[in-house]
Order: structure tokens, then C-alpha cells, then sequence
């Protein structure tokens, strides 16, 4: 699957550094995109920060992963990764209707950061494989996505353990991007 996405971004290479964000609440799919992703090493730090942080360097291109939810404490730090993100990808459990509204609530609040003003929203609605998984407009229903306000958005269906949305997803974030060059 590599060779698709070295295509895809290859239109946001002449462009200089640039980081995506990949977040979302723990056992979203995170860990298993990236992996699918294949764009190069998935290097873990060690949580001495506070928190776990998985980075791919993809040329000039960084994609930061981390789980979002419960742990306010940390919040702060997390902004030292807002700097120069250009995108913002938030990853969903479908299957998970227990924790939607925590979802929710995380990316209301990560929408509302200052430096994430101009950040473009793809959400992946992942696990569609699973009998319980919310359709995509439930999904954008309970994520409140018609109320924000001045943003790009688009929700993609994925199944990240057989790859499938991945690209049609990263698709649609690399033209937005490209648009704002
Ligand atoms: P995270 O990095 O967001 O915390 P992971 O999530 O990538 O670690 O995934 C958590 C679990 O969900 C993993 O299962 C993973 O295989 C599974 N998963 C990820 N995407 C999908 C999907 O699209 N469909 C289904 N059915 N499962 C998925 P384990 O069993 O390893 O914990
Ligand atoms: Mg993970």
C-alpha cells in the first residue's frame, strides 16, 4: 500500500515541513493505520513526557499519533505538536457507542485551540467491518460536525485492519492541503 500514498503525497512534497496530527481515543485504529500506512519507521517514545507519542517521518512530512481522553493533566503538552500542523486526522470507533460522546468531546475541545484554527478535519469513522458500527451520518450527527464553524471537514468510513478508506481518506486531506498552498 506504500507506493499509493508516496503517490498521493507526493503533490504536498514541494511544500515545506508539515505535520498531521493522528488522534483519537485509545483502541480507535491508530497504532493499526499508522502501520498500514507503511510511509517509513514508526518510532514510540517512552512516556517521560507524560505521554505516548508515535511519529513516521514521511520526507518533509511528520505524522503524530497519540491517544486523546480522560488525561487533562497533559493537555498542555500537546501543544507543543499543534505548531505547524496542518491537518488534523481523528480516529473513531464506530462500534464504540459507550464512549462516542467522550469523542466528541475531545475533538470539540482539540477544535477549540487557537493554533488549530486553520487545521483541516478528516475523521475516520473506523471499524465499519463491525455489526454495532455507527453509519456516517450518525457519526457526523453525534461528533456535532455541521455546527463547526468556518473549517474543512470530511468523515471516511474505514476498516483499518483490511486497509480499506485509508486511501480514499488521505485522498481527500492531501487535495485540501494542496488547495492551500
Ligand atoms: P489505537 O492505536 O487507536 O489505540 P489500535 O488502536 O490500532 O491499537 O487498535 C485497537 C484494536 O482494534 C486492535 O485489536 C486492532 O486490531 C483493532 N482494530 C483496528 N481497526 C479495526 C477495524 O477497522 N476493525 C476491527 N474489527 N478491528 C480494528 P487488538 O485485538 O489487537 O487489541
Ligand atoms: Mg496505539
Amino acid at each position: 500500500m506504500g507506493i499509493f500514498f508516496s503517490n498521493l503525497f507526493a503533490r504536498l512534497l514541494k511544500k515545506k515541513e508539515m505535520r498531521l496530527l493522528m488522534v483519537g481515543l485509545d483502541a480507535a485504529g491508530k497504532t493499526t493505520i499508522l502501520y498500514k500506512l507503511k510511509l517509513g519507521e514508526v518510532v514510540s517514545s517512552i512516556p517521560t513526557i507524560g505521554f505516548n507519542v508515535e511519529t513516521v517521518e514521511y520526507k518533509n512530512i511528520a505524522f503524530t499519533v497519540w491517544d486523546v481522553g480522560g488525561q487533562t493533566v497533559i493537555r498542555g503538552l500537546w501543544r507543543h505538536y499543534y505548531v505547524n500542523t496542518k491537518g488534523l486526522i481523528f480516529v473513531v470507533d464506530t462500534s464504540d457507542h459507550e464512549r462516542i460522546e467522550m469523542a466528541a468531546e475531545e475533538l470539540k475541545m482539540m477544535m477549540a485551540e487557537d493554533e488549530m484554527r486553520d487545521v483541516v478535519l478528516l475523521v475516520l469513522a473506523n471499524k465499519q467491518d463491525l455489526p454495532k458500527a455507527m453509519t456516517v451520518s450518525e457519526l457526523t450527527d453525534r461528533l456535532g460536525l455541521h455546527t463547526l464553524r468556518g473549517r474543512q471537514w470530511f468523515v471516511q468510513p474505514t476498516c483499518a485492519v483490511q486497509g480499506s478508506g485509508l486511501y480514499e481518506g488521505l485522498d481527500w486531506l492531501s487535495d485540501q492541503l494542496s488547495k492551500q498552498q
